[in-house]
């Protein structure tokens, strides 16, 4: 496929976009009922081991996670304040192993290959030539990438952005491993610049919970603290599969084990970190059956969860029915709540017929999480994509505070809504202002501490950007970090949107899929990671970060960098708003705001850029000083720490939410998409994935025994999946084989970011206009295998 030939939405035949290897290899075996143990750190160990030297490999493993060290850029789980001698996991291992490695992308790789073979190479493959090390740049009349110095890269961005007609037709993306130094930098340089344009990973991940969130507590965040899990003594883990993207979290959720708690895991599929966990710090966890986690496993069809959580809550007003005064909180509800009668008024009403449909479950099954609710004191509901990526994610998202409002279960001890974000600081991103939407008190205070005005008008998500780049009004596209055009949905279009750019920059440690899909012309600027040590003129740096609890720490690196000619994301940044203001001083405009942020004294010391926070990050004040303290420091949080919630009216909202569901037409299937146990997100660590008995391939497609049978399929058969959307389009996932799997009836599941190609780009969740990646209607064709001659 060549590098200018968008195609919207893939029709049928096209020849796909091969995200792995060849799957020449694939395995299928039973799928695993536990999780990690020995067989998990032996893994995580051995490919360290083989792609880094081993010095390397023991310095940064045993740094990671500590006090002094760095922060594990994987997921965003939280450190315990006790800190064991490995704070890691498999897959913490995996990511560092991926950064870290000492291969290097060599400058005569880019005469070697032209843009159009590396479009036709793997994200595996592209993933594995290793580090990024110096600037690159492709230009207009040119199918390669050419080695350039800084200067020169950042005089060709200076000048594009300059040139723009609006700074609306610029977009900067960002990914949620830029650290905090970095994303305030960022955020700054596009309003001074002159947009609101920052879209970002959240847009696809989360984005309906700060929706859900914050229109019914008034803050987008967990309202729990690492601490909360152990006092617990009901959690409930819903959308969730934590032995794969947080493997950590099973620690905490043994330590609350074992102090009583239950665990409840609500998920169309049985994932094995959700069964059985070996912990594999523990004697029990090496030699053991490990501790069984679930109590119960409830398991719910494809966006189903709306419903159950209704039907849960309508329980619980009627046991309040029956013992009135005995079941809900009425202090709490009647000091800190609005919306109670409207809400019982409403599930009164609701529709058990509807409610079994929708879930798949049993009234029973949903009397005993009831019971168990009804008994607990302290509950956590935790969730992740299961939860986010659907037409009603931020309904069914409201439907969780109602449950947990009803019994008080905010702003206490040991309970309370805890959304479990991806990236590693892909919350404090957030907190630092990368949002299209950042409220406006945010905005004045930047005002106000820089002298400027910048732009109050909401600027374009994700999603939008790629739309506007299809219609042409996006031109140049910066991204720092991240992979948006193998990671948004409708592949297709994306790839349309980003060649009809004139330049796409693409600030990276690695090579991916978004280095061969480029604007006319293109730029790589290669970065430090946060392994590595990160020197300016005044000294050594560190970065600081944000976790999934709002717990804010500095994260050093602790190796030599990879190549000399690297710069850090917050040099890249200040230099790229130093070289836009050049420019258009040069074309003899105003720099305007842009001139009046101190962008050289940013790179020389990050405590220049922490000062700044400070005065404009609500919470951050005298950063410099706590984020030195040894466990940094937690953000203020009004409904976790007192139970303030500053919504509108200052009271939390119970809400009513219309039930729905995705109807499945006969001889269809629900299909989500999901992570493997070997990949983060679009980086593709092998074609394994242990936990569900994948061996050396992808290209599966996971489906109930029952339904394989119904279907007229047979297991191991290869298909071609269609998706069904009113536009008619067809879309499909070609070649895949069938595993008959135990996931939910009706349901079935692929691997993101392959079977991207069958969203299309306005299939997103009403509110949060997030991608709908996890309930697709999709039906499944037999690959005509042809007849032997
Ligand atoms: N190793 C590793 N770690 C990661 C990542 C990675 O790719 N690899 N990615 C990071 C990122 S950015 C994120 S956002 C997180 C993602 O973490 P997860 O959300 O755990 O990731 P997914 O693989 O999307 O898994 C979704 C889970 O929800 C279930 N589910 C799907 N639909 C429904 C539904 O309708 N209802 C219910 N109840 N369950 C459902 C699926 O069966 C699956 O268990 O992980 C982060 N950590
Ligand atoms: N179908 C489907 N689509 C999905 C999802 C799904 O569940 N299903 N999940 C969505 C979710 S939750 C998310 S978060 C998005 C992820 O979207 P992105 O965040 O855009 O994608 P990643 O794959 O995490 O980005 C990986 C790239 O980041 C770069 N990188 C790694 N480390 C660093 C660093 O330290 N600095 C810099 N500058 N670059 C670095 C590397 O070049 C690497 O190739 O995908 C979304 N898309
Ligand atoms: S749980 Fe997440 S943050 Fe912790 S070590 Fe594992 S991958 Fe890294
Ligand atoms: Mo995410």
């Amino acid at each position: 496929m060549s590098v200018d030939q968008g195609q919207g939405g893939l029709p049928a035949g096209t020849p796909k976009h091969d995200v792995g290897a060849d799957d020449d290899g694939l395995e299928v075996g039973p799928p695993k009922t536990w999780a990690a143990g020995v067989p998990g750190i032996l893994h995580a160990l051995d490919p360290s081991l083989k792609g880094m030297g081993p010095t390397r490999t023991a310095k940064l493993l045993l740094r990671m996670n500590h006090k002094h060290g760095f922060d594990c850029m994987s997921c965003a789980w939280p450190d315990p304040d006790r800190r064991k001698p490995a704070e890691f996991c498999e897959n913490g291992a995996k990511a560092v192993n991926w950064e870290a490695t000492p291969l290097t992308v060599d400058p005569g790789f880019w005469g070697q290959h032209s843009v159009t073979e590396l479009a036709r190479q793997s994200e595996y493959w592209l993933g594995q030539q290793g580090r990024l090390v110096d600037p690159v740049y492709k230009a207009a009349d040119s199918d390669h990438y050419a080695p350039v110095s800084w200067e020169h890269a950042f005089r060709i961005l200076g000048g594009h952005l300059a040139d723009l007609d609006s700074p609306d037709e610029a977009s900067f993306y960002t990914s949620g491993r830029t650290s905090n130094e970095a994303a305030f930098a960022y955020q700054l340089f596009a309003r001074t610049f002159g947009t609101n344009n920052l879209p970002d990973c959240s847009n696809m991940c989360h984005e309906s919970t700060g929706a859900a969130l914050g229109e019914t507590i008034g803050v987008g965040k967990a309202t729990v603290l690492y601490d909360d899990f152990p006092q617990a003594d009901l959690i409930i883990i819903m959308g969730q599969n934590p032995g794969t993207n947080h493997p950590r979290m099973l620690t905490a959720l043994e330590e609350a084990k074992r102090a009583g708690a239950s665990i409840v895991a609500v998920n169309p599929l049985p994932e094995a970190g959700l069964l059985r966990y070996k912990n594999p710090q523990t004697p029990r966890g090496i030699v053991g059956r490990g501790t069984a986690l679930a109590d119960q496993f409830v398991q719910v069809r494809l966006g189903g969860d709306m419903a159950l959580l209704q039907a849960v809550s309508k329980r619980v007003l009627d046991a309040e029915a029956r013992h009135p005064g005995d079941v809900l909180d009425h202090d709490f509800l009647d000091r800190y709540t609005t919306g109670l009668d409207e809400l019982a008024a409403s599930l009164a009403d609701l529709d058990e017929a509807e409610v079994l449909a929708a879930t798949g479950v049993t009234s029973a099954e949903i009397d005993e999480l009831a019971d168990r609710y009804l008994t607990a004191q302290r509950v956590i509901i935790t969730w992740a994509m299961g939860l986010t990526q659907h037409k009603k994610a931020v309904a069914t998202l409201k439907e969780v505070v109602n449950l947990l409002l009803l019994r008080g279960n905010i702003g206490r001890p040991g309970a309370g809504a805890s959304p479990i974000r991806g990236h590693s600081n892909v919350q404090g991103d957030r907190t630092m202002g990368i949002w299209e939407q950042m409220p406006d008190a945010f905005l004045d205070a930047l005002d106000g501490e820089f002298g400027i005005s910048v732009p109050r008008a909401h600027g374009l998500d994700a999603v939008g950007t790629i739309d506007a780049m299809r219609q042409g009004r996006i031109r140049t596209f910066v991204s720092l970090g991240g992979n948006l055009v193998a990671a948004v949905s409708d592949t297709g279009a994306a790839e349309e949107g980003i060649a009809r750019c004139d330049l796409s920059v693409q600030v990276s440690t690695k090579l991916n899929r978004s280095h061969t899909v480029t604007g006319r012309e293109a730029l790589i600027l290669p970065c430090l990671g946060r392994t590595e040590i990160d020197r300016q003129v005044s000294g050594e740096q560190f970065v600081s970060v944000e976790d999934t609890v709002s717990a804010v720490h500095a994260s050093r690196g602790a190796v030599e960098p990879v190549g000399t000619n690297l710069l850090s994301e917050v040099a890249i940044v200040a230099r790229i708003a130093r070289a836009v203001a050049d420019a258009r001083r040069e074309r003899g405009a105003d720099a305007h705001d842009l001139d009046a942020v101190d962008w050289a004294a940013f790179e020389r010391d990050y405590d220049v850029v922490r000062d700044h926070i400070a005065a404009v990050v609500p919470g951050c004040d005298d950063y410099n000083a706590k984020i030195r303290q040894e466990s940094g420091f937690v953000l203020p949080h009004g409904p976790r720490d007192s139970r303030t919630f500053p919504t509108s009216d200052g009271k939390a909202h119970l809400t009513v939410n219309a039930l729905e569901h995705v109807a499945c037409p006969p001889g269809r299937l629900l299909l989500q998409t999901v992570r493997a146990h070997d990949q983060f997100n679009t980086t593709i660590y092998s074609r394994n994935d242990r936990y569900r008995g994948i061996k050396g391939g992808r290209d599966v497609v996971f489906v109930n025994p029952d339904d394989v049978a119904e279907l007229g399929l047979h297991d191991g058969q290869q298909v071609d999946v269609h998706s069904e959307y009113e536009d008619g389009v067809d879309r499909v996932l070609p070649d895949v084989r069938v595993v008959a799997y135990p996931t939910a009836r009706g349901c079935a599941a692929a691997y993101f970011p392959e079977a991207n190609v069958l969203v299309p780009l306005g299939a997103v969740a009403e509110k949060s206009n997030t991608p709908i990646s996890k309930a697709v209607v999709v039906r499944l064709e037999p690959v005509e295998v042809p007849a032997p001659i």
